[in-house]
């Protein structure tokens, strides 16, 4: 009953069951595979959608003859085992080029030279059936903000994505983007560090509606914020186009967990919010297996993100099933129907009415509010003794 089905849009990046447990202090652990052998290993654990950036699948260094060889076999991969790629990116990270910001680089020639490489990853991403295009600027930013202008900066980034949705028009592409905060690392500091500020940069941009965020569980995590309360804001505002799911312990550099191996709690909030209000867009583990596995742990982990996530869907319909649970919300938020009619929008009798209305403020601050016992429902709930 916790198998993934293709209704559930479960997905991985080609990184991130392809990763090989490289860190900045140690090498490799896992042999490199194919991203044809990836595909396949997905497919062994139940997943619906693969994602890549450009050179997951085509190094940058590939001939187009070769490029097209590798996407022939890659197209075949996703024919024989049923697979979809939902989503896209462009690697505008790891190349020495990129050292010092893509979009947002202060030589010239890269900011063109990433908007070059982004075009081509695009098409390659419509190629393979992409609709959704992230942009991770893990480049973007600082170390030391005497060198940059974050103006200047925010001035470029914005130009960047409008020549980009207006090249996504002009090819007439069936394609939205998804913007990926975070706060640093690689860099110093990442411009767009939360998804409140991507938010926020979205609606100055040419071509809003075509843009939204693709938030993550350790993005947010590693900045100390709640991030259920990010992805609300994102989905309040109709841009939750994609989710970044895995786990991270606070504080901490960017660890990319399996989701719900740190803080179930989060986690179980998280899906009750997503599965309460419909969400329907890929849901993407990006996450990898401990350094320390091979690659039969690494289809443990898979299946284990994918896992966890069904049970805490049925643990929020239990939450929401839960008769004890639900009588002690309803405590909470009951009204006495004395206030009932200042609701809704601005008039200028409610406000003289409720400019008039006597309020007991020692009465109200007396009422009880058991989220303790609430909160130990909710405890038991997860530790399954309900
Ligand atoms: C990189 C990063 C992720 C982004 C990926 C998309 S790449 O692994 O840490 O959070 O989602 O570029
Ligand atoms: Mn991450
Ligand atoms: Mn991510």
């Amino acid at each position: 009953m916790y198998d993934p089905k293709p209704e559930h849009k479960f997905s991985f990046g080609l990184w991130t069951v392809g990763n090989i447990g490289r860190d900045p202090f140690g090498e490799p652990t896992r042999t490199q595979k194919s991203p044809v052998e990836i595909v396949h290993m997905l497919a062994e654990v139940g997943a619906w959608g693969v994602n890549f950036h450009d050179n997951d699948l085509v190094p940058i260094n590939a001939t187009a003859s070769e490029r097209d060889q590798i996407v022939r076999d890659f197209k075949q991969a996703l024919d024989d085992t049923g697979l979809v790629v939902p989503m896209a990116t462009t690697n505008l990270f790891s190349d020495p080029v990129f050292r010092d910001g893509a979009f947002t680089s202060n030589d010239a020639r890269v900011r063109a030279y990433a908007l070059q490489k982004t075009m081509n990853a695009i098409d390659l991403g419509v190629e393979l059936g992409a609709t959704t295009y992230v942009f991770w600027g893990g480049r973007e930013g600082t170390e030391t903000d005497a060198g940059k202008d974050p103006l200047a900066a925010g001035k470029w980034f914005r130009e960047a994505l409008n020549f980009l949705t207006g090249y996504v028009k002009d090819q007439q592409y069936d394609l939205r983007f998804a913007l990926e905060p975070k706060p640093n690392e690689p860099r110093g500091d990442i411009y767009l560090p939360t998804v409140g500020a991507a938010l926020a940069f979205i609606e100055t941009l040419d071509d809003s509606e075509m843009v939204g965020v693709n938030p993550e569980v350790a993005h947010e995590h590693m900045a100390g914020l709640n991030f259920t309360h990010h992805v609300a804001q994102a989905m309040d505002a109709g841009k939750l186009f994609h989710i970044d799911l895995n786990d991270q312990a606070f504080g901490r550099y960017d660890q990319d967990f399996r989701f719900g191996s740190v803080n179930l709690k989060s986690a179980f909030f998280l899906v009750k919010l997503l599965e309460d209000n419909g969400y329907d867009n890929p849901r993407h583990f990006d996450a990898h297996a401990y350094r320390s596995s091979d690659y039969e742990d690494v289809k443990a982990f898979a299946r284990g993100n994918m896992r966890t996530y069904l049970i805490l869907k049925e643990k929020a319909q239990q939450f929401n099933a839960d008769a004890e649970i639900q009588a002690l919300l309803a405590e909470i938020t009951q009204t006495d129907g004395t206030v009932d009619g200042f609701g809704g929008g601005f008039s200028a009798e409610k406000a003289a009415a409720l400019q008039a209305h006597s309020f007991d403020r020692t009465a109200i601050a007396q009422r009880g509010q058991p989220y303790e016992r609430l909160d130990q429902l909710v405890v038991e709930l997860l530790l399954g003794v309900r």
